[in-house]
């Protein structure tokens, strides 16, 4: 049967951009969601750099300025992969112009920010999501399907750590290309609304809100060389954060992230406590899961080690045959899969911009928290 296409604006052409691009370009050839995405046009500022981008990816077009792509009749889908001081207009934009939003996260560099985004959606009746791509990694999948399933019974703790090492050196500029996560202004926050964001929306997704909080944060390297002006300018994002909460579950949580912890590059890593049974997960090594289940018999009872690459597994019947592993751009491609089958449905494809507005709340109190060194609330 011929597949309905849906014609893809895609705004910024960075590190997500190309992995956005990859998604799209993937999806109708793994998954059969009746729909066939078409690379109609790409927007960035730098119209040789949009051309050398659309040609790489096979983008039909270019537009100069992301308010042409908008307007554009052809267009049924804005995906954007700009940063987070920008998000929120174009998708404002994009919702008064009824077209359907994929959102890079954060959502925006703040709730206030955010949630004039999440009122746009909603009045337009767009369909909409935010880039949270690792929850659709497929062992964090299933330790939200087994959680879920009761099987873990109270749950007492849930933990994750999102470090890398990057920003340790004081010559790496802030804003900018590339560097534009240093700056406060382009940003929002430092690690916690570009890591421990990760961390907090996995977190609500598979064990529900956090109720309250207390963080401090760090900024080791306290000026830089702002990219864009040459001046030596103070740092205003967050460089570490720690953080202890409690969830409306009665579940405790530590988080920590950081881009100082030298060797780590990309260390997100969870854990969840049940009165039955532990689930412990590395992206590192992120086809598999440890699951320790307390109802195995004394004598065999102890850590499993799951190689999460069976056909049972969630998204896996799609790709290859049990034991063959996938990667990091998979778990976007999960996303556009999950999205297009959400059109399909008529089900919203989680998390939607609601929804991610929790975590930018939570990201909020965590700064907060550290700011007037109290426990926030978050109602
Ligand atoms: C930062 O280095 C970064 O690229 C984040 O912006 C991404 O969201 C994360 O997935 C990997 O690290």
């Amino acid at each position: 049967m011929a597949k309905t296409p849906i014609n893809i604006g895609m705004v910024g052409y960075g590190f997500m951009g190309r992995a956005h691009s990859n998604a799209w370009r993937r999806v109708p050839n793994f998954f059969d969601t009746g729909y066939e995405p078409v690379l109609k046009a790409v927007a960035a500022r730098d119209a040789e750099k949009a051309r050398a981008f659309a040609d790489q990816w096979g983008y039909e077009s270019v537009e100069t300025d992301w308010r042409k792509l908008v307007e554009r009749d052809d267009i049924d889908a804005i995906d954007i992969c700009t940063p987070n001081d920008t998000h929120a207009e174009i998708a404002i934009a994009a919702a008064e112009k009824g077209k359907m939003i994929l959102c890079e996260k954060p959502l925006a560099r703040d709730a206030k920010e955010a949630a004039p985004m999440v009122a746009a959606v909603e009045k337009a009746g767009v369909a909409n999501t935010v880039w949270y791509n690792y929850r659709r990694i497929p062992a964090v999948t299933l330790i939200k399907q087994v959680v879920a399933s009761g099987k873990l019974g109270k749950i007492f703790h849930y933990r994750a750590n999102f470090l890398q090492d990057w920003t340790i050196s004081p010559d790496v500029p802030q804003g900018g290309p590339g560097t534009w996560r240093l700056d406060a202004a382009a940003a929002g926050s430092g690690v916690t609304g570009d890591l421990l964001a990760h961390c907090i929306d996995t977190a609500i997704w598979i064990n529900g809100s956090i109720a309250s909080l207390t963080a401090m944060t760090e900024t080791f390297v306290k000026e830089r060389q702002h990219a864009l002006t040459g001046k030596t300018e103070k740092v205003g994002i967050d460089d570490a954060a720690a953080v202890i909460c409690r969830y409306a579950n009665g579940a405790l949580g530590t988080f920590e992230s950081t881009r100082y912890a030298r060797g780590h590059k990309a260390l997100y890593t969870l854990e969840v406590n049940g009165e039955h049974g532990s689930f412990a997960w590395d992206l590192h090594d992120m086809n598999r899961v440890q699951w320790f289940d307390h109802s195995v018999p004394g004598e065999l009872r102890g850590w499993t080690d799951i190689h999460v690459t069976d056909g049972e597994h969630p998204y896996l019947g799609k790709w290859w045959v049990p034991g063959l592993i996938i990667g990091y751009e998979h778990s976007f491609v999960h996303q556009a899969a999950d999205f297009l089958e959400g059109l399909k449905s008529d089900t919203p494809t989680s998390p939607t911009f609601r929804e991610a507005l929790e975590t930018t709340r939570v990201c909020d109190a965590i700064l907060e928290s550290a700011r007037t060194q109290k426990w926030v609330g978050i109602g």
